[in-house]
């Protein structure tokens, strides 16, 4: 009999177990899913809900997973260490990747899949750097989105649309959207222009016997803008309350 097990090839691909990470799962074809379910354009309350209740699921889990961050059909978790399951790579991002498909698809009623990756941070500041990067990202796609759907208003296939805005800067996008629809992209809920924070909190709670500590978990619809002053606060907060990155000396 072959030796099997040796040709699990990638069983021993490992991150360190005391480095926290970031798992980065994104919806599969979750534009073909738009469709089906018939979710708003450009924004579905029905689907973020369901992102954030997800992401809560797993976070009531017994694994080390400190914050998500989320928006449109994305979610970064960030795990402290020490990591699950020895910092196994395919145990890492099947399971979490897995858990969330599964919740998604039972809250929206439909089948949802997700891929998922692995993203190392070295520190505190590659962390706040690394949401950086995802709440530009999520800027774009509410500019993309808000623009696509106004030249689709005007007659243009999601295609044709799609192209004239390639390379478009924002402040076009901006105009175009004021212009079309009527909306001040920069008045529109923070949750789309900023993207979602789900954590983990320490609340002191008093109770007949005294006060006690309670772990909660608290959705942050209105972010700050990470890469300013405020938002830099806003995280290193939330992290020195959570000690995930060693301080050494
Ligand atoms: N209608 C609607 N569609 C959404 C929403 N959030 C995400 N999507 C869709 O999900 C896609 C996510 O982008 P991407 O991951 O690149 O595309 P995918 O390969 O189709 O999952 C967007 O292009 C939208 O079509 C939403 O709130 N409403
Ligand atoms: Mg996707």
């Amino acid at each position: 009999m072959l030796d099997w097990k040796s040709r699990e090839i990638f069983s021993r691909l490992y991150v360190p177990v005391d480095m926290p990470v970031v798992v980065r799962v994104d919806g599969w074809r979750f534009r073909k899913l738009a469709e089906e379910l018939g979710l708003e354009r450009p924004y579905d309350e029905r689907l973020l809900t369901s992102l954030i209740d997800a992401s809560k699921g797993l976070m009531e889990r017994n694994l080390p997973i400190a914050l998500a961050y989320l928006f449109s059909d994305e979610i970064s978790f960030l795990l402290a260490p020490p990591l699950p399951w020895n910092g196994r790579v395919e145990k890492i991002v099947s399971i979490i990747s897995s858990f969330i498909s599964a919740r998604t698809s039972l809250l929206l009623g439909h089948a949802a899949s997700f891929d998922g990756r692995i993203v190392f941070l070295r520190d505190e500041d590659e962390l706040v750097s690394y949401l950086s990067w995802r709440q530009d990202e999520a800027w774009r796609n509410a500019l993309n989105s808000y623009a696509l759907l106004a030249l689709e208003k005007e007659g243009f296939s999601r295609e044709e649309a799609a192209k004239k805005l390639h390379g478009r800067k924002s402040e076009y996008l901006h105009e175009l959207i004021f212009r079309k629809l009527g909306i001040n992209i920069a008045n529109v809920p923070a949750w789309q222009r900023r993207g979602v924070l789900v954590r983990k909190a320490v609340k002191i709670k008093n109770t007949e016997y005294g006060p006690v500590e309670r772990r909660e978990i608290v959705v942050d619809r209105e972010l700050p803008l990470f890469s300013a002053p405020e938002g830099l606060d806003y995280l290193r907060g939330i992290l020195r309350d959570m000690s995930i990155f060693r301080r050494d000396g």
